[in-house]
């Protein structure tokens, strides 16, 4: 396995809710390293590209309409196999049908609510970076090079 890249977003409902703490715990206590982090307001045109595989199903309007609701918690991730593991930490995309222990196995309910998102790939995982938190993400690296996270 290699060292690599995620995107993490915790989305309106997480942040409204008071769960941003709780979820980047769990990417701490891993061991993954956190290399970027800021709230932000997503605009409407960024969250159309962040989904925009999705823009023929029916309820891609609603989609829009809630990632861009308030303030998401947009991260980047680092450590060895840090996407997929990401995203076995996030669980199943339907909460009812995600893992007790997962985010949203233990955190929600509906899909339309699902708390969380993670990046499939390594590319969109750098796409979805540089699109959100990679501002001032080198010299967080840089100024990190001292620790050592578990990766
Ligand atoms: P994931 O977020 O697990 O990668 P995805 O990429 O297939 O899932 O879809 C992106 C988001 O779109 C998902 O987190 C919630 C929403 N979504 C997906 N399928 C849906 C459905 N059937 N009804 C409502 N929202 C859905
Ligand atoms: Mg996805």
């Amino acid at each position: 396995e290699e060292v690599e890249e995620t995107y993490v977003m915790v989305k309106p409902d997480g942040v409204q809710r008071g769960l941003v703490g709780d979820i980047i715990s769990r990417f701490e206590k891993k061991g993954f390293l956190l290399k970027g982090l800021k709230l932000f307001q997503c605009p409407k045109e960024l969250a159309e590209e962040h989904y925009k595989e999705l823009k023929d199903k029916s309820f891609y309007p609603k989609l829009i309409k809630y990632i861009t609701s308030g303030p998401v918690v947009c991260m980047a991730w680092e450590g060895i196999g840090v996407v997929a593991s990401a995203r076995k930490l996030i669980g199943a995309t339907n909460p009812l049908q995600a893992d007790p222990g997962t985010i949203r196995g233990d955190l929600a309910v509906q899909t339309g609510r699902n708390v969380v998102h993670g990046s499939d790939s390594p590319d969109n995982g750098h796409r979805e970076i540089a699109g959100t938190v990679r501002d001032g993400f080198d010299a967080a690296t840089e100024a990190s090079d001292g620790f050592d996270a578990a990766i």
